[in-house]
């Protein structure tokens, strides 16, 4: 690979169809910024998984640091270039609770009343966090802190913010938008 130039974007189709490049980071959600403390902070980890777990703030930030460089689309047509998140891995959830061979989908559960679901398959690539940091400062509230769902692939709206439960099923539910529409 000596000599080659690296691209200056990842790819010439890196802003997806019908969007528009921002350069601050809208908010968007449910209007509800929930105020959670971290010494009331849990996330609860189960379903069809051999070792379910319920992780309080300490516990979760003591799990191996995840970095990775992403970019965030929402569907209302934006999209943000590199945020450099930090947090846990969910290969690193997956390897501490132990999926059973029936886990098919992944629910995910937040302190507002938002849920997502998505494909086993779509959570366990490599690039999927948990993130507690955004650009080496504490995710506030209103990007979903203390902690929120990234899925660097997917539209933002699959990625919880304010997360409180993940379960593992064996088949799929539908969340939020998917009951509304
Ligand atoms: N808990 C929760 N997570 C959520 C939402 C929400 O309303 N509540 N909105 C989703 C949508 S539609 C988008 S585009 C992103 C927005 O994240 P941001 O406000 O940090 O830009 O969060 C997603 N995750
Ligand atoms: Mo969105």
């Amino acid at each position: 690979m000596s000599g080659q130039e690296k691209p200056v974007t990842r790819s010439h189709d890196r802003l997806p169809p019908g969007q528009k490049l921002v350069h601050n980071w809208p908010v968007l959600d449910l209007g509800v910024h929930p105020e959670v403390s971290l010494e009331k902070w849990e996330l609860r980890i189960h379903g069809q998984v051999e070792k379910p777990v319920t992780l309080k703030w300490e516990q979760f930030l003591a799990l191996p640091q995840f970095t990775d460089v992403s970019d965030f689309h929402c569907v209302t047509t934006w999209s943000r270039y590199d945020i450099e998140f930090k947090g846990v891995a969910f290969f690193t959830i997956v390897d501490l609770v132990k999926p059973k061979t029936s886990a098919t989908h992944v629910f995910f559960k937040s302190y507002d009343g938002y849920s997502t679901n998505n494909p086993l398959t779509t959570c366990l690539d490599d690039d999927v966090l948990i993130a507690h940091t955004a650009d080496g400062k504490a995710l506030t509230i209103e990007h979903g802190g203390p902690a929120r769902v990234i899925i660097p692939k997917r539209y933002a709206w699959k990625g919880a913010k304010f997360i409180r439960e993940i379960t593992f099923l064996d088949r799929d539910i539908l969340g939020f938008w998917e009951v509304r529409g």
